[in-house]
């Protein structure tokens, strides 16, 4: 096992991934840009190292300064977090050369999956249903045109590079086609200085189901259930939670195996995520592939019982799963809701100091954030004041325990989406399980938020 983890992250996952390391007795080094020398993940580390001034750029994605702290702290692993350098297959690849290990998969694995469109390729390759559309990325305009006539308009064209909803395009039409096809490729230029861009059937009013899987070294892969996602603003999610209420026990099985074929032909190794689109119709589509923990993962540790950190350190130290399939149960229902430092209605972010901070407990109920009284929203980094998690033995307990807690919640001198959180929570269509992808978009164009019942 290893001695001493680099923790190359901030806020609440810095934190979620020291508590890891406390409870597997590892040592652990933080890092920190000099906006966050008084940030917890630093004062609870065993140790710390400045990595830069408060831009990311300078600190948090500085490769060699990172690879720097571990060399000097003499780490023998870096866990990389979510954002940041989780998805950098180069980083991995340095990490390799430096002889420190990167807890995650393979650097190849990280570059392949990060090429969405030859994600796309060695998934359908698998066997996992994909949407109809381009092999590869698209060659020609002309072709774009032969490919999006045969398989019928709304297409989407998606930049290579890309994911989480950037650099897409959506066209109608012919016409629509070739701006759609331009535009997405200067997108795709300037964000990633890749313009390669593939096309994909338009499939409307989908939900987002992901299902989480582990792989460990030895060629062992698991799932763990699935997370319905579908509740996002310009792909940003608010709430996400365990189980779908959408699949039956047959659908689940068949998107399961799917993910579980998908990882198995990547040779995926440790955490990773399987993305799928699920239409109105029942049909299912995977869409990407994250080779990271998620942000969403305590509604899956919830309802499985698992320490998905936990697991991620002991894989990358070459330890076996230990369990099989069968091994694994899922219990009740479990839901996350995302308390960012915005304005509830424009979504404009409110960073600055918090003045009161308090958040009540109870059964079922779990916390993850590095916030604090008197502790500051940093204007750099993204915005996540708090992850707050129900589990309770039906999904009705779970939402009666988190509408108690997002209305006792306090949280002073910057705004936060709370007021949006509560309204999703008491909705009738979120209650009867009645979102998708355009959930979000409609409940905002309608009223006000509800008032607070305390
Ligand atoms: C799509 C789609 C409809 N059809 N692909 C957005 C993020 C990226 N992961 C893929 N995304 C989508 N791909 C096809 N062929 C609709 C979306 C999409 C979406 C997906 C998941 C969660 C939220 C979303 C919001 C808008 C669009």
């Amino acid at each position: 096992m290893f001695k001493k983890i680099l923790i190359a992250n901030r806020g609440e996952i810095a934190l979620r991934i020291l508590w890891a390391c406390r409870e597997l007795g590892i040592s652990t080094v933080a890092v920190h840009s000099e906006a966050d020398a008084d940030a917890l993940h630093v004062r609870y580390a065993d140790e710390d190292v400045c990595i830069g001034p408060p831009a990311s750029r300078e600190s948090y994605l500085n490769l060699s300064s990172v690879i720097a702290a571990a060399e000097i702290t003499d780490a023998d692993a870096i866990h990389p977090g979510y954002g940041f350098l989780a998805e950098n297959a180069h980083f991995a690849e340095v990490c390799e050369a430096c002889n420190i290990k990167f807890i995650g998969p393979s650097p190849a694995v990280i570059r392949q999956m990060g090429d969405k469109s030859k994600a796309r390729e060695s998934m359908e390759a698998a066997g996992v249903p994909c949407v109809p559309g381009s092999r590869g990325t698209l060659g020609s305009e002309v072709e774009a045109m032969a490919l999006a006539r045969k398989i019928g308009y709304p297409v989407i064209i998606k930049a290579a590079a890309g994911g989480g909803g950037r650099g897409m395009r959506i066209a109608r039409s012919e016409e629509e086609l070739r701006v759609a096809i331009q535009t997405a490729m200067n997108e795709a230029k300037k964000a990633f200085d890749v313009s390669d861009v593939y096309l994909e059937k338009y499939i409307a009013d989908p939900r987002h189901v992901e299902f989480q899987m582990l792989g460990d070294e030895r060629g062992n892969v698991v799932h763990l259930g699935e997370r319905e996602c579908s509740i996002q603003r310009r792909h940003q999610k608010l709430v996400e939670e365990s189980p779908c209420t959408a699949l039956s026990p047959k659908l689940r099985k068949r998107m399961a195996e799917a993910a579980l074929a998908g990882a198995r032909a990547a040779n995926y190794q440790n955490a990773g995520t399987i993305e799928f689109l699920l239409a109105p119709d029942g049909k299912f589509y995977f869409i990407e592939m994250n080779t990271r923990i998620q942000v969403e993962h305590p509604v899956t540790e919830m309802v499985t019982g698992l320490d998905l950190i936990k697991e991620q350190i002991r894989i990358a130290a070459g330890e076996p799963l230990g369990y099989t399939q069968d091994d694994i149960r899922f219990f009740g229902h479990a839901i996350e809701c995302r308390v960012n430092a915005e304005d509830s209605e424009s979504f404009v972010p409110s960073p600055g100091r918090i003045t009161n901070f308090n958040i009540s407990g109870g059964p079922g109920v779990r916390i993850d954030t590095a916030a604090h009284a008197d502790g500051i929203i940093s204007p750099y980094y993204d915005s996540l004041v708090a992850k707050v998690i129900t589990h309770g033995n039906s999904r009705q307990e779970a939402i009666s325990r988190m509408r108690r807690l997002l209305d006792l919640m306090v949280v002073e001198g910057i705004k936060t989406t709370i007021p949006v959180l509560r309204r999703i929570i008491s909705d009738t269509d979120f209650l009867q399980g009645r979102i998708s992808t355009h959930y979000l978009e409609r409940l905002l164009a309608g009223g006000k938020p509800v008032a607070a019942h305390s």
